[in-house]
């Protein structure tokens, strides 16, 4: 381990699945040496698709994290998976690194996913990269693509390299001007119809493994040139005057720092060509990762934070050696053979074999028996981990997603600022096949959550039914997958019941004397409270007003724990409560009979009579879904989606002939739509929906829903 944290690079690969990302980083590894040969996805055998499921279905599931040095750089490559349904697994693991590498299909284009990504980089403040890849396909269009990537994401997209010779290789526009300027005059001479010199510099070829000369595809590697080197010395003034003034040509050396600066401010957007196939563009992006993209010190700070809720205050974080230790779990697998791996950045500090840590605010530290470099499924163990570097730790239990590491109690509190997650909204209810699994079942799906921020598991009581909630189709079918293939619990599944919501429309007061008196001691207590509806989306608030200790302090979560227990069953046809504010006013307590199962059932029971005042209406949850289609299929899907309730916004053309549909559809009208859009779309159709709001349901709905409820709450 000869490297120090100027020396190490953490990049992670997204961008729409199918882009190459698997590929791209198998064609690195071999071009710096790390394996013997390349693998594919056809045969199933590359560094970072190695899980047997991943396999089969040929993307990526879970990121992988794989790592190899180059000249004396060491390089972190994390590869994401594209499709939409893993998108909480991808976004949890940009918290590792300072540069995102967005792998753009030179065929397919951008899609939203593309921007979406986008999006969260720029919200993060890491730094991008974009790659164009596949541009040996035949029906690849950088030209077009580049042209896209400016449109949505602004003129800051300058490439670093131009494709060339149809594709079959890249030429350099950035490091090596001296050749871009002759390559140019190659250029020129082929368009002006003279012949090119024969003493010919522009050789520096996409693979070095050839020598022709480079003809680019599109533009001109001068103009591509000037036109990043005038985008990076608008961040240096001296620098600027050098170039401007005396039109100096500038080293790339020189261009470091405002380089470096230009991507953690969100001045440059470096685009680079690539084919993962073929391995044009390889070394050049190799080159790339190691002299422009930041190292540690480099990249903008980690936003951590100490301190909860509103009291949250941003707290500095270096990459120093010295300090004391701060590292991030940014991924948890659980292996039924080697155990628990959490996968963390260290951030501040050496983390050593042997040493101690407090996971987040626990009192008692953990010892940290084995560190281990990934590489892919394998793993190697090194002694220590600098600040800066990405490792995994095994065998821990009490290590969790998001928990922060550390080695003094100074640093107690201390987190990463929240990533917002897409809330999972497609559920399947479960049940296992054998009677007297539910005790396994429970413990597989808790492990499944645990691995992924996009797993919800929610049981209704009410219907005695365990629902698994996930992004899409897929990403059930492969949680269930796993359930029985890793875990060997067999499971039944059927449609679940959709996740209504109750809610209140006016305000109203609620009073309950609970006082029982059988034998011996009695139990007493007496609550007032009053409730209001809050805005949607809001969740619930319980508020204490109570003066004079009418209630005293100590029973006070009494009462809001009777208060929660309605919450979650529902008062008007058995769904949890949202979006009401409970205050608690006024009460009686008794010196002796006063006890807490008094205060939880007098809370319970005024805060159903307010219920039953405050006009309860139950809602739906509603989502904006986005549709892909062949063009010609969008007014079939625009038709078939009017059937359903659903409020069109809008439809956008894409290239290929191909056109989105964006909706907001109840979730009850679209729980079984991918059969439908199948059919409609004759397999070319993908859609995603992520939850856009709640709202009432129409009173039929309410009315039907409201009576399936009413026997089973009677007989209570
Ligand atoms: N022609 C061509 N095909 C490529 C290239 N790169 C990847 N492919 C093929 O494209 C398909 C998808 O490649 P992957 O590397 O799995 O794509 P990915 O981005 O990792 O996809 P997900 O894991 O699903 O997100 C595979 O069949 C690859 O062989 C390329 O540069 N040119
Ligand atoms: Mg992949």
């Amino acid at each position: 381990m000869g490297y120090t944290t100027q020396g190490i690079r953490n990049i992670a690969f997204v961008g729409s699945a199918g882009g190459g990302k698997t590929l791209l980083l198998e064609s690195l590894l071999l071009e710096a040496g790390a394996i013997r040969s390349k693998g594919s996805l056809q045969r199933g055998g590359t560094v970072s698709d190695f899980d047997p499921q991943e396999k089969r279905l040929q993307h990526s599931l879970d990121p992988a994290i794989c790592c190899f040095d180059f000249n004396s750089t060491h390089i972190n490559v994390i590869d994401t998976p594209g499709y939409p349904d893993f998108l909480g697994r991808t976004l949890s693991v940009l918290e590792a690194v300072e540069a995102v590498a967005i792998v753009v299909s030179a065929v397919n284009g951008i899609d939203t996913l593309t921007q979406r990504l986008m999006e969260f980089i720029r919200e993060r403040g890491l730094c991008p990269l974009v790659v164009i890849n596949k541009i040996d396909s035949r029906d690849a269009r950088p030209a077009a693509v580049l042209d896209e990537l400016r449109a949505a994401f602004g003129p800051e997209c300058l490439p670093l390299n131009l494709p060339a010779n149809q594709g079959e290789a890249v030429a350099d526009s950035f490091f090596t001007p001296a050749v871009a300027v002759t390559n140019n005059a190659v250029r020129d001479a082929a368009t002006s119809g003279h012949a090119a010199p024969t003493r010919s510099p522009a050789t520096a070829t996409s693979n070095g493994r050839a020598s022709v000369p480079l003809t680019p595809d599109f533009s001109s590697i001068s103009a591509a040139h000037t036109q990043i080197v005038d985008q990076v010395v608008e961040l240096d003034e001296d620098l600027m005057a050098l170039y401007l003034e005396q039109g100096a040509e500038l080293s790339p050396e020189q261009l470091h720092n405002p380089f470096e600066r230009a991507l953690r401010e969100g001045h440059l957007i470096p685009v680079c060509f690539a084919s993962a196939q073929s391995g044009a563009g390889i070394p050049e992006l190799l080159r790339i990762l190691d002299q422009l993209m930041p190292n540690p010190t480099e990249g903008n700070p980690p936003p951590f934070l100490k301190g909860a809720g509103e009291n949250a205050r941003r707290v500095e974080v270096t990459p120093d050696p010295d300090k004391h230790v701060i590292a991030h779990v940014f991924k948890t697998t659980i292996d039924p053979y080697v155990g628990k791996l959490g996968i963390l950045r260290v951030h501040q500090g050496t983390l050593r074999q042997g040493s101690q840590l407090f996971v987040g605010d626990a009192r008692k530290p953990i010892k940290i028996a084995h560190i281990l470099k990934l590489m892919g499924k394998d793993t190697a163990e090194v002694p220590r981990a600098i600040p800066g570097d990405i490792c995994a730790i095994s065998k821990i239990e009490e290590l969790h997603l998001d928990a922060v590491l550390h080695d003094s109690h100074d640093e107690d509190q201390y987190h990463l600022k929240p990533v917002a997650f897409p809330p999972p909204m497609l559920g399947v209810a479960i049940e296992p096949e054998r009677r007297g699994d539910e005790q396994r079942l429970a413990d597989t799906l808790h492990k499944l959550m645990a691995e992924d921020p996009c797993v919800r598991i929610e049981h209704h009581a009410a219907l005695n039914e365990t629902v698994i909630y996930g992004m899409g189709e897929l990403h059930l079918r492969v949680l269930l997958e796993r359930m029985t293939e890793r875990y060997g619990v067999h499971i039944k599944t059927h449609p679940p019941s959709v996740p209504y919501r109750e809610t209140i429309t006016r305000p109203a007061e609620g009073h309950c004397r609970h006082k029982k008196q059988t034998g011996g001691a009695g139990q007493f207590g007496e609550v007032y409270l009053r409730i209001e509806a809050l805005g949607r989306g809001a969740g619930f608030e319980f508020v204490d007003e109570v003066v004079g200790g009418a209630i005293p302090g100590q029973f006070i979560p009494a009462v809001e724990k009777g208060v929660r227990q309605v919450l979650s069953e529902g008062a008007l046809a058995g769904f949890p409560i949202q979006d009401v504010r409970v205050t608690v006013y006024d009460g009686k307590h008794h010196p002796v009979d006063s006890k807490e199962v008094a205060f939880t059932s007098a809370g319970r029971k005024a805060f159903l009579e307010a219920l039953q005042k405050a006009n309860p209406i139950v809602l739906e949850p509603v989502m904006r879904v986005e549709i892909t289609a062949p063009s010609s299929s969008i007014g079939d899907i625009t038709g078939d989606l009017a059937t359903r309730r659903a409020r069109i916004n809008g439809n956008t053309a894409l290239p290929n002939h191909r056109a989105t549909v964006q909706a907001l559809v109840p979730l009850a009208e679209i729980s079984e739509y991918q059969l439908r859009l199948k059919a409609l779309t004759g397999g070319e159709g993908a859609y995603a929906m992520e939850l856009s709001h709640y709202d009432p349901v129409p009173v039929r709905r309410q009315q039907q829903l409201v009576q399936a409820w009413r026997p089973r709450a009677d007989a209570d």
